[in-house]
């Protein structure tokens, strides 16, 4: 069954406006998805009815509300099919997760000369919290290259792990090349020489099914604001005998079992990890997203997202002058591109002139610049709601770019 794009684009308020007297085209959705009524809807009911703290009330409404984000864990932990809702964390975002692990394996785990591996495609999010671990711990961080295709190197990947390789943290897709990274086969080789593996999946969440127990990760993480739920909410998964083991991230309310001036004691998972009151309306936001791509099922979704990002790709080919960064065979959600001769800054200002949304930048990847030796790209990323139509007004107002510039 075909997904009725039309159907599903009612569903977005924000994508029925005009900007700068064009219809909008959102090509930003690597950055934020838009967000669907069903998700605006459960976000104002919770605060209309339910409005309460949770985990802690005896009254009514205190019971609805916990009831309603403990639901929302079910939900998550079905999505990405977990073996119990004790793995789920529900935390701020993707950015949150991978700096609630690296503090606390930094104390866990983390030894002077100890390795930990990253990829040269990595978010900073996934940068730098492992490098604040690595000044915290004296361990060392290694980095995978990448090869022109935007490929991770996988020779370099298996001769850089080594018994002193402790964790290896890869993003699953990239935020910029759209490279989808073959984690599988990199978890299993990490495994094999005793190392932790942590995958971002703040850009895989949105376009594919992600198993972590076929994927047999340690740690997976996304932000529900790139899924078409709400800003200021995401997942951390850890597999529960290693979050057994290790020590809290933040200490307050609710991640205690009893609090006494000489000592405290913890919570039993997930609430150790989950101090203070959460984004209790962002919870419930992120299960209704949930709902609705679970509605449309994600394999329908993966299958139309892949067809536009294919007809993009030859569009933008087409299109004289333009280099495409990043040709993996496997990849998803983004194209990043330059222009001949037109500063991406340039670009993007011209095309915003005429209501067309992409990012231009460094896409907070800036090692991957240097490593093209460039400054920043053009990026377009897609969602379920985007057309072929959209990418045709794209391609033509590209034409209209190079007319103004060269
Ligand atoms: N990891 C990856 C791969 C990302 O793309 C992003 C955000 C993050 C982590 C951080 O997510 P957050 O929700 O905690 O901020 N990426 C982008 C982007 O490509 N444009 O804006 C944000």
């Amino acid at each position: 069954m075909a997904l009725d794009i039309k159907k599903i684009r009612a569903q977005f308020p924000a994508l029925h406006q005009e900007v700068n007297g064009f219809p909008l085209i959102y090509f930003d959705n690597a950055a934020t998805t838009q967000k669907p009524k069903m998700v605006i809807d459960s976000i104002v009911n919770y605060y209309s009815t339910v409005n309460s703290n949770i985990h802690r009330g005896v009254h009514f409404l205190s019971q609805q509300a916990t009831s309603q984000y403990e639901k929302a864990r079910e939900a998550i932990r079905r999505f990405i099919n977990a073996g119990t809702s004790e793995e789920i964390i529900i935390t701020r975002g993707a950015t949150e997760s991978i700096n609630l692990v690296a503090s606390c394996l930094s104390r866990l785990l983390l030894n002077a000369g100890d390795e930990i591996i990253i990829s040269a495609i990595e978010h900073h999010s996934n940068i730098v919290p492992w490098q604040m671990a690595c000044e915290q711990s004296g361990a060392i961080l290694k980095v995978i290259p990448v090869l022109d295709s935007g490929d991770l190197d996988m020779e370099a990947y298996k001769s850089l792990l080594s018994e002193k390789t402790k964790l290896v943290a890869i993003t699953h897709i990239s935020n910029v090349l759209g490279t989808v990274n073959p984690v599988k086969e990199m978890i299993s080789q990490a495994h094999s020489k005793g190392a932790l593996v942590f995958i971002d999946g703040a850009q895989a969440v949105s376009h594919m099914k992600v198993d972590v127990q076929a994927l047999n990760v340690d740690f997976y993480c996304f932000s529900a604001h790139k899924m078409y739920g709400p800003t200021g909410v995401g997942v951390l998964y850890g597999k529960k005998k290693i979050l057994e083991q290790m020590p809290p991230y933040q200490g307050g309310g609710e991640m205690i079992k009893e609090v006494k001036f000489e000592k405290s004691t913890y919570n039993d998972l997930p609430f150790k990890f989950e101090g203070g009151t959460p984004n209790i309306a962002g919870g419930i936001g992120l299960e209704a997203c949930i709902r609705f791509m679970e509605g449309l099922g994600v394999d329908h979704i993966e299958r139309y997202e892949s067809s536009l990002l294919r007809y993009a790709t030859e569009k933008l080919k087409s299109v004289e002058g333009v280099r495409i960064l990043g040709e993996s065979k496997r990849k998803s959600g983004s194209i990043s591109f330059l222009m001949e001769g037109i500063h991406p800054f340039d670009a993007g200002t011209i095309l915003d002139k005429l209501g067309i949304a992409i990012r231009t930048g460094h896409h907070c990847a800036q090692p991957i610049m240097d490593r093209y030796n460039i400054s920043g790209t053009m990026r377009a990323s897609f969602a379920l709601y985007n057309t072929k139509e959209e990418i045709d007004t794209f391609i033509e107002a590209l034409d209209k770019v190079k007319k103004i510039f060269i």
